[in-house]
């Protein structure tokens, strides 16, 4: 066996960039790695939709590792028991409508499986704009996650998309870049983000798939930040919602191409 460091390089290289460059244009760019944003990937891929995502973070699964306050279970409700039969995930029953799931597992094969329906996944990269025509967003601006870290004064690149999903959680990074940036209101009640109320898992769950949907021309809202766009509770470690939002959104987006 003869291994070369140069050779070893240039593939990486070579492989990377052929990857990046192919992804400068595509059908629905994702920002977000967590449930909702792989699921969304995931359907939208299986039906054929060319998707990129781009995670800020190395790691893909947002805030699903820590189940909750790090003890690493999840629950997931009766309703969304079939996304997880999807993606092969173990669950056990624990009480009537509340279902128990190891969040390595789950995110593992959210993961796996969301990357071989053909999800490209993009890690270490955060999006900090929008690119806009007219009263449109059409893509998204993006920069490495250690030059945002660092603060260091770089140029970002961009990529041209059909749609945008907004999945960065309780955050809604993109939908607060559109609020500030872009001229025009946002598909809400005031016109302007409503924000997200205290925990009432019940009603949250319910109000996530609700608030899944266009909030701007081109851009949607899934997972939590549906209920920090649209008005809503948070939910707490209860992961349904996110699963079946990203399921909703995916749909939604399919009947427009
Ligand atoms: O927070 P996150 O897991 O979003 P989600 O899919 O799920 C929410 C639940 O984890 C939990 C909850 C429900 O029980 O309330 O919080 O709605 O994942 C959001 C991901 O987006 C990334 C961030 O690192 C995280 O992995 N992210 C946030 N802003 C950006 C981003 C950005 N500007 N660019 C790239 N990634």
């Amino acid at each position: 066996m003869k291994l070369d460091e140069v050779i070893i390089s240039k593939a990486i290289v070579d492989r990377f960039f052929q990857k990046f460059l192919s992804h400068l244009e595509t059908d629905v760019a994702i920002v977000g790695g967590g449930p909702s944003g792989l699921v969304a990937g995931y359907f939208l891929a299986k039906a054929g939709i060319k998707v990129t995502l781009f995670e800020r973070k190395l790691s893909i699964g947002g805030g699903m590792w820590g189940g909750g306050m790090m003890f690493n279970e999840i629950v997931v409700q009766k309703d969304a028991l079939h996304i997880l039969d999807e993606f092969k995930i173990r669950y056990h029953e624990y009480h009537s409508h509340h279902y128990t799931a190891d969040s390595i597992e789950t995110i593992s094969m959210l993961t796996a499986k969301t990357v071989q329906a053909g999800v490209t996944i993009f890690n270490c990269m955060s999006a900090e704009d929008v690119l806009m025509r007219q009263d449109r967003v059409i893509g998204l601006v993006i920069n490495w996650s250690p030059v945002e870290m660092a603060g260091l004064h770089v140029d970002p690149l961009s990529i041209r998309s059909k749609y945008v999903i907004d999945a960065t959680g309780h955050a809604i990074e993109i939908v607060h870049v559109v609020q500030k940036k872009v001229p025009g209101k946002l598909n809400t009640a005031s016109g302007h983000a409503e924000g997200e109320q205290s925990m009432w898992s019940d009603k949250a769950e319910t109000m996530t798939l609700q608030n899944t949907r266009e909030v701007f021309p081109g851009l949607y809202v899934a997972g939590m930040a549906a209920n920090a766009t649209f008005g809503g509770p948070r939910m707490g470690p209860i992961f349904g919602g996110m699963l079946l939002s990203g399921e909703k959104v995916a749909n939604e987006l399919l009947t427009k191409f």
